[in-house]
């Protein structure tokens, strides 16, 4: 039901809204109030910016915490990759800031470039090392982009470079095969994404990854812990710690939430997507018969009972 609620904001938004919003006398108003979105790797082909224009555009949040890996540093000194939809991106950000959104940057290791930053502000982002988040409901989280736990980035970083090529070589293939998908009309599947999981090393990476830093935040007396780094989504309890991945914008396209309840929920945006596309094209007759003075909560409400 959560989930779906999350779903119609989004709806409502998708028909209000027009692409170009600094065109718009439309005030849009935040629809959750946090937003948590980490891992874009702008400045790479993998980046799929495009999506997460899409999303960006259907969440408007009071708050926005990019929680590092953001432009990816390294693979842009290796050779320039700059399209414009990942200029969109910055800009998207920034007028973000100008529309009152505190956006708050914890920079990665893709991006430690801007770790030399820490402090300043760039067009009102601010630039911190980590933070202790509040949520609405009292909560205290650890907000840390999570490769201050990576053995292998703390010890050697060469070996973290050849690891990446590696990443790199997958992603590349993921996107030929997803292309094909594209055009046979078939939603998109992140091979990178399934090899991870289905490789066992990799799995009990991601399991001590995720204790140890569950452990380092039960040790600092806080509730929880909002990270990415390692690409893999998640909120689960972990001994009374509750974790959180908001996941990437390379293989995952997933972000983290918060509602204005205090509810921390994780969006997938490819199967939030579809069922949005799905809701407009089998909604058509609701949309209609809601008269365009009725208050924007009436509307997602009663879209609410419809579907309840
Ligand atoms: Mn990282």
């Amino acid at each position: 039901m959560n989930k779906l609620n999350g779903y119609f904001y989004a709806n409502t938004l998708k028909a209000s809204i027009p692409d170009n919003e600094d065109s718009s006398a439309i005030i849009t108003k935040p629809r959750v109030r946090t937003v948590f979105i980490s891992d874009i790797h702008l400045g790479t082909p993998g980046c799929q910016a495009q999506a997460l224009l899409e999303f960006l555009r259907a969440y408007p949040s009071e708050q926005l915490y990019l929680v590092g890996d953001i432009i990816d540093g390294w693979q842009l000194r290796q050779g320039w990759y700059w399209p414009q939809a990942h200029n969109d991106v910055i800009q998207k950000l920034l007028r973000r800031v100008r529309k009152g959104c505190k956006v708050v940057y914890v920079p990665g290791n893709h991006d430690e470039f801007a770790r030399q930053f820490l402090g300043h502000s760039f067009g009102g982002i601010e630039v911190v090392e980590e933070v202790i988040y509040q949520t609405v409901d009292g909560r205290k989280f650890w907000i840390i982009h999570g490769d201050y736990f990576d053995g292998v980035v703390q010890c050697a970083k060469w070996l973290a470079y050849v690891g990446d090529n590696l990443y790199e070589l997958t992603l590349k293939l993921n996107r030929y095969l997803n292309s094909l998908r594209a055009r046979l009309g078939m939603p998109y599947w992140s091979l990178s994404r399934y090899l991870k999981h289905k490789v066992k090393t990799a799995v009990s990476y991601v399991t001590s990854f995720e204790q140890a830093v569950a452990t380092e935040a039960r040790r600092r007396g806080l509730d929880g812990v909002i990270c990415g780094h390692i690409h893999h989504p998640e909120i689960r309890d972990i001994n009374g710690i509750t974790y959180c991945n908001d996941g990437d914008w390379v293989e995952s396209l997933s972000a983290l939430i918060e509602h204005f309840d205090g509810r921390i929920e994780l969006v997938h945006w490819p199967q939030c997507q579809l069922e949005l596309e799905n809701q407009s094209s089998t909604s058509v007759d609701d949309t209609l018969v809601i008269p365009d003075n009725m208050p924007a909560t009436a509307k997602v409400k009663e879209k609410d009972e419809v579907l309840a």
